[in-house]
C-alpha cells in the first residue's frame, strides 16, 4: 500500500495529528551565530543567525530531535523545516542557491525520523512545507503606488517549483502549502506544484492552510475564509484549513466556517493563544486541548496540530483530547460555481440572475478607453466602483485595443483593483480575445475569477490546452459558441457547439460542469438584415435547451450587443435589453454582461414601445423591425436616460404616490422635499416609513420577484429609501427625546454576518427607542462572536437579529446554537424579510433552549414582544404560549412533509410504508390499532387508499397540535431522516 492510500485510510479512520511549532522549539536551544554557520558557512559574508531552515544542513541533530519529540507525543504528520526555504525568502541571506538542497535535506531528515516511528497501524507521514515567502503578490509594498508589486506570479512559480522538486526528491509524502496570507501567492504555489506533478509524472496529496490574520476575520490580503477556499478549491487538496495568527479561542469561528464550506478534509493548527507583551505564548497544552476537543466534538476536524508557541506537550494534550472522537464526515456540496473576490460569490441552480458590469471595457466604453489611454487610473477605478455600487456582482475587464499594450494594462488595472476593497470584493471576469492577456490577468487575481473566453475556433487541441490552464489558474470559464466553422448563429449550431464543448471539457479535461458558462452569442437584432431577425429567439431557445440538457452549466452573454442597431438611442436600447432579459432569464440565462447602472424596468416601458420591442425580440413577423424603427425616434429624447421633462407629470400626484414612484424608479432628486411634505401631512415620521415608503418597497419586491426588475434597480430603490429615512432620522430622534424616561430594558440588534440590509432593523430600533427601550445597534454584517461578546459586556436583556437574504437564515441558526453553547439566558428575536415563523420554529427555536426564540413579523410587533418578554409576570405565560405555538408549527410542517412524501412514495410505487404510533398513549382510533402498511394496490384502487392515508395523517397533525403527542413514521422513513 503506498503512502497516499495509507493517508486516505488513516483520514477515514480518525482525526490525524499534525506536529507543533518548529521556531519556538528551536529557540529553546539558544543557538548562536556560530551554530547556524557550522563549518560550512563559517565565512559567509552575511549574518545568518535566525535562518532556521539552514539548520537542516548545519545542525541536523537539533531538527531531528524536535521531529522525534513530536512523533513521540503522538503526531501522525511531521512538517519539514522548510518554511522559508524558497529562493525568494532565502534571498534575504543571499542563500537562494541553497534552497533546493535545504528542501531535499529537510525532507530526508523528516522522512528518516518518520520511518523510525512508523508502525503498521500508525504510519507517520512527512508533509513538505511550502511557506508564504517574504513577499506578497497582491499587495503593494509602496504606499504611494498601489499598483506596484515586488514579486510576480511567475517568479513565485519558479521558486515554488524548485522547492517542490526538492521536497519530493527528499521523500515528502504530502505537499503542505501553509500560513497563506496572500491567496495569490498560494495560487502560484499550487500552480507550481501541479506543474511539477505534470512534468515529473508524480502526484502527492496537497494540504492547504490559510491564515486569518486578526479579528477582522480576513487574510492579510483581505479575503474571508470562504472566499479563500473558493479561490483554491481547484487544488483538489486532501485538506483545507487554517493555522497561525490566532489561538484556538479566536480561530474557532473560522474553522467552523471552513468546515461548513469545504468539500474535502479540514485541518487546523492554531497558535498557543496570542503572544503576550514579551512575544511569548502562554496558553498551555491543557487549555488548548479543551478548545480542540470541543471542535472535534462539534465535527469540525480531520487533522489538527499546533502552530507558534506549541510544543510536544501541547501536541500530546491535543492528541489525547481528540483520541476516539470521530473525524468530520465529508459533506456532499451542491454543484455551484463558487467564485470569489475578497468575498465569496456562489452561483447555484436556483440563483438569481447575475449582473456582470460591462463598463470597464475599452472597446465597450469610450470614456473608459479615454481614461486608460490618458493613464487616469483614479477615474478608471471609479468606473469599476460605480459598476459595483450599482449592483454589478462581477466586473468584466477588457483592455483589447489596437493602440494599447493590453497585457500591461490588464496587469496594471487588476493590481490597482486589488488595492480597492470596495471593488475587489467582487470576482473579476478577465475579458480578452488574446490568450496572453487572459493569462496576464489570471496572474493578478487572488480570488476565483472567470476567463472570458475560450472557444474551439482554432480547433480542439488549443481549446483543451487553454481549458487545462484555466483550471490550473483556478478560474471558471466562458465558452463561446464558436468552432472551426465560425460563430454559431442558429439555435441548432449553438446547441451543437456547446454540446461538443461540454463533452470535451467534462470528459477529457475533467473540468467541473458548474464552472462552465456558455455564451451562445448575443447578436444584434433589428438591423434591417432579414437573416438577423431570429437572433434573439435563437439565443433564447438555445439557452433553454442547454440549461435542460447540459447539467450544471451556466449561460451568459453580452446583453448590450443585442441593441447595437439603436446606438445613440439609449431609451430604446434599454427597452430592448429589458425585454430580451425578461425572456432569456425565463429560459435559463443566469448571468449577463450589462451596464449595471442603466437598466429599464419591464413594466415601465411605454406600452407602444414595449409591444414593438416584444415583436422584434420574439421575431413575430417580417414587419417588426420596421415598426420599431418607426416609433424609435419618438422615445429617443436626448439619447440619455436622465429624468426627462415629459416624465415630470408624476410630480403632480399626491405625495404618498410620489414617494412610491420615486422608490420604484430609484429617483432621489425630490426625496427630501417629498419626505418633508409627507411627514407634515401624516404627522409623525414613523408613519411615513410605515406608509408610503413601505408601500413603495413592496412594489419593488413584487416586480423583482416577477423578473421585471433587476438587482441594480433594487439597489437604486434601496438608496432612495435610505435617503428618505436619513431625512426622517433627526425627527425621530426628537420624538424619542420627548418620550425618554427610564429605559425599559436593553436590546441589542444586529444584521447578521453576510447581510448588509438594515432598513427594517433601523425602523424596529426607532420604534423600540420611542417606547423607552435602550437599543444597541451593531449595524450590518455582524458575526456571531461580535454579537455575543457585546451582549455579554453590555448585559443586554434581549438580542434581536435581522436579515433580508436567504443565507442569513443559516447564520441565525448559527447564532442560536452559539447562544446555547455559550450559555446565554436572554430571549432571541428574529426578524427581516426572509425570516418566517416556520423557519424560526423549525430551525432556530430548537437550537436555543435556555430562553425563548421569537419571530417578529414586523416593526409594529416589536414593542409588544419586548414588553411581554421583559415583564416578570407576563413572561412565563408568553414563553409557554410561544413554545406551544412553535411546536404546533413543527408538527404541522412535519405532517405536511410526510404527506408530500406519501404522495411521492405512492407515485414511485413504493412497496411498503408503515406508520407507527409508538409513544402514543390516549385511546387509539380503531383504524390505527395496528401499525399500518401501505402496499401498492391494483391500478385504479390506489387513489382511494392514498387519500385515506392523507386523511389519517391530517387528522394526526390536528390531534398532535391539540394534545402535544408526536407520531413518527417508521420503515424506510424514520422520523429522524425527515428533513425537519
Ligand atoms: N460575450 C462575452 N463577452 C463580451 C461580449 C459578449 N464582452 C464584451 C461585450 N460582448 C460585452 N460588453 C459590452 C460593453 C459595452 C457595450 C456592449 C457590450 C456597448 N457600449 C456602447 C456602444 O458601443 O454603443 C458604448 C457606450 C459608451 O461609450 O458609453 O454597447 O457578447 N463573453
Amino acid at each position: 500500500m503506498n503512502r497516499t492510500t495509507q493517508l486516505q485510510n488513516a483520514l477515514a479512520d480518525r482525526i490525524l495529528i499534525l506536529d507543533g511549532a518548529m521556531g519556538t522549539m528551536i529557540q529553546r536551544y539558544k543557538l548562536e551565530e556560530a551554530d547556524y554557520r557550522g563549518t560550512r558557512f563559517a565565512d559567509w559574508h552575511k549574518d545568518i543567525k535566525g535562518n532556521n531552515d539552514l539548520l537542516v544542513l548545519t545542525k541536523p541533530e537539533v531538527i531531528r530531535t524536535i521531529h522525534g519529540e513530536y512523533l513521540a507525543a503522538g503526531a501522525d504528520i511531521l512538517e519539514t523545516n522548510t518554511f522559508n526555504a524558497t529562493t525568494i525568502s532565502m534571498h534575504d541571506y543571499d542563500m537562494q542557491e541553497l534552497s533546493y538542497e535545504i528542501n531535499v535535506e529537510a525532507a530526508k531528515l523528516a522522512r528518516s525520523v518518520a520511518n523510525e516511528y512508523s508502525t503498521p497501524d500508525k504510519p507517520r507521514f512527512v508533509a513538505g512545507v511550502l511557506g508564504p515567502t517574504s513577499r506578497t503578490c497582491s499587495i503593494s509594498p509602496d504606499v504611494n503606488d498601489p499598483g506596484f508589486r515586488n514579486v510576480t506570479f511567475d517568479a513565485l512559480v519558479t521558486a515554488y517549483m524548485e522547492s517542490t522538486r526538492g521536497l519530493i526528491e527528499g521523500g515528502a509524502d504530502i505537499i503542505l502549502i501553509e500560513t497563506i496570507f496572500d491567496t495569490l501567492n498560494a495560487k502560484a504555489a499550487l500552480f507550481a506544484v501541479k506543474q511539477v506533478f505534470d512534468e515529473d509524472g508524480i502526484e502527492l496529496p496537497i494540504m492547504i492552510s490559510g491564515t486569518i490574520t486578526d479579528a477582522s476575520g480576513r487574510t492579510l490580503s483581505g479575503q474571508t475564509t470562504e472566499a479563500f477556499y473558493n479561490a483554491l478549491a481547484h487544488a483538489d487538496a486532501i485538506s483545507f484549513g487554517l493555522n497561525c495568527a490566532l489561538g484556538p479561542d479566536l480561530l474557532r469561528q473560522y474553522v467552523e466556517e471552513m468546515s461548513r464550506v469545504c468539500a474535502s478534509h479540514v485541518s487546523a493548527h492554531p497558535n498557543a493563544g496570542l503572544p503576550n507583551e514579551m512575544g511569548e505564548y502562554d496558553m498551555d497544552g491543557a487549555e488548548m486541548a479543551v478548545h480542540i476537543r470541543e471542535w472535534a466534538q462539534s465535527g469540525f476536524l480531520n487533522i489538527v496540530g499546533g502552530c507558534c508557541g506549541t510544543s510536544p506537550a501541547h501536541i500530546k494534550a491535543i492528541a489525547d483530547a481528540v483520541a476516539g472522537i470521530a473525524p468530520r464526515q465529508l459533506p456532499t456540496l451542491a454543484k455551484e460555481c463558487r467564485l470569489s473576490g475578497l468575498e465569496p460569490f456562489n452561483i447555484g441552480a436556483n440563483s438569481l440572475f447575475v449582473n456582470v458590469g460591462e463598463r470597464t471595457n475599452v472597446t465597450g466604453s469610450i470614456k473608459f478607453k479615454r481614461l486608460i489611454k490618458e493613464g487616469n487610473y483614479t477615474e478608471a477605478l471609479e468606473v469599476a466602483l460605480e459598476q459595483v455600487e450599482s449592483g454589478a456582482q462581477i466586473i468584466d475587464v477588457n483592455m483589447d485595443e489596437g493602440l494599447l499594450d493590453a497585457e500591461k494594462e490588464m496587469t496594471r488595472f487588476l493590481n490597482l483593483i486589488a488595492s480597492e476593497p470596495d471593488i475587489a470584493r467582487v470576482p473579476v471576469m478577465v475579458d480578452s480575445s488574446k490568450w496572453e492577456v487572459i493569462e496576464a490577468g489570471l496572474k493578478c487575481i487572488q480570488g476565483k475569477g472567470i476567463v472570458n473566453s475560450i472557444s474551439m475556433k482554432e480547433g480542439e487541441a488549443k481549446f483543451i490546452a487553454q481549458a487545462k490552464l484555466v483550471r490550473r489558474y483556478g478560474a471558471a470559464v466562458i465558452v463561446m459558441a464558436f468552432d472551426e466553422q465560425g460563430q454559431a448563429d442558429t439555435q441548432a449550431r449553438k446547441i451543437e457547439i456547446c454540446t461538443r464543448a461540454y463533452k470535451i471539457l467534462t470528459e477529457q479535461v475533467g473540468f467541473p460542469p458548474e464552472d462552465i458558462i456558455f455564451d451562445p452569442n448575443i447578436f444584434a437584432v433589428a438591423t434591417g438584415i432579414d437573416e438577423h431577425n431570429n437572433y434573439a429567439v435563437d439565443f433564447i431557445e438555445a439557452t433553454r435547451w442547454i440549461r435542460q440538457n447540459l447539467p450544471h452549466a451556466h449561460i451568459s452573454g453580452g446583453v448590450s450587443n443585442v441593441s447595437f442597431s439603436f446606438r445613440g438611442n439609449n431609451p430604446v436600447r434599454e427597452a430592448i435589453h429589458s425585454v430580451f432579459l425578461y425572456h432569456a432569464i425565463k429560459a435559463g440565462m443566469d448571468m449577463g454582461i450589462v451596464n449595471a447602472g442603466q437598466m429599464a424596468i419591464y413594466d415601465d416601458i411605454p406600452d407602444e414601445l414595449r409591444n414593438a420591442v416584444e415583436d422584434v425580440i420574439q421575431n413575430k413577423d417580417a414587419g417588426a423591425t420596421e415598426r420599431l424603427l418607426d416609433i424609435a425616434a419618438k422615445y429617443k429624447g436626448d439619447g440619455s436616460t436622465e429624468v426627462k421633462k415629459e416624465d415630470l407629470e408624476w410630480r403632480s400626484w399626491p405625495v404618498e404616490k410620489r414617494l412610491e414612484h420615486a422608490l420604484v424608479k430609484g429617483i432621489d432628486a425630490f426625496v427630501n422635499e417629498d419626505t418633508e411634505e409627507a411627514r407634515v401631512k401624516l404627522g409623525r415620521p414613523l408613519l411615513v416609513i410605515e406608509g408610503p415608503l413601505m408601500d413603495g418597497m413592496n412594489v419593488v419586491g413584487d416586480l423583482f420577484g416577477a423578473g421585471k426588475m433587476f438587482l441594480p434597480q433594487v439597489v437604486k430603490s434601496a438608496r432612495v429609501m435610505k435617503k428618505s429615512v436619513a431625512y426622517l432620522d433627526p425627527f425621530m430622534e426628537l420624538e424619542k427625546a420627548g418620550c425618554e424616561v427610564q429605559a425599559n430594558g436593553k436590546i441589542l440588534m444586529a444584521t447578521v454576518k453576510g447581510d448588509v440590509h438594515d432598513i427594517g432593523k433601523n425602523i424596529v430600533g426607532v420604534v423600540l427607542q420611542c417606547n423607552s427601550y435602550e437599543v444597541i445597534d451593531l449595524g450590518v454584517m455582524v458575526s456571531a462572536e461580535k454579537i455575543l461578546q457585546v451582549a455579554r459586556e453590555q448585559k443586554v436583556d434581549i438580542i434581536g437579529l435581522s436579515g433580508l437574504i436567504t443565507p442569513s437564515l443559516d447564520e441565525m441558526v448559527h447564532v442560536a446554537k452559539e447562544m446555547q453553547r455559550q450559555d446565554f439566558h436572554v430571549p432571541l428575536l428574529i426578524g427581516g424579510a426572509t425570516t418566517s415563523k416556520i423557519h424560526t420554529a423549525v430551525k432556530i427555536e430548537p437550537q436555543f433552549k435556555n430562553d425563548i426564540v421569537v419571530y417578529v413579523p414586523d416593526a409594529s410587533r416589536a414593542v409588544g414582544v419586548a414588553s411581554a418578554l421583559l415583564s416578570k409576570e407576563q413572561k412565563p405565560d408568553y414563553v409557554a404560549s410561544i413554545r406551544a405555538e412553535y411546536e404546533q408549527v413543527r408538527v404541522k410542517r412535519a405532517a405536511n412533509q410526510t404527506e408530500r412524501k406519501l404522495v411521492s412514495i405512492a407515485a414511485a410505487r413504493a412497496n411498503k410504508f408503515q406508520v407507527d404510533w409508538a409513544g402514543y398513549t390516549p385511546p387509539k382510533p380503531k383504524l390505527l390499532e395496528e401499525p399500518l402498511t401501505l402496499t401498492p394496490l391494483p391500478q385504479g384502487a390506489r387513489g382511494t387508499r392514498i387519500r385515506l392515508y392523507l386523511l389519517i395523517i391530517r387528522w394526526r397533525s390536528w390531534w398532535s397540535g391539540l394534545t402535544g403527542h408526536r407520531f413518527s413514521v417508521v420503515g424506510n422513513w424514520r422520523a429522524s431522516s425527515l428533513p425537519f
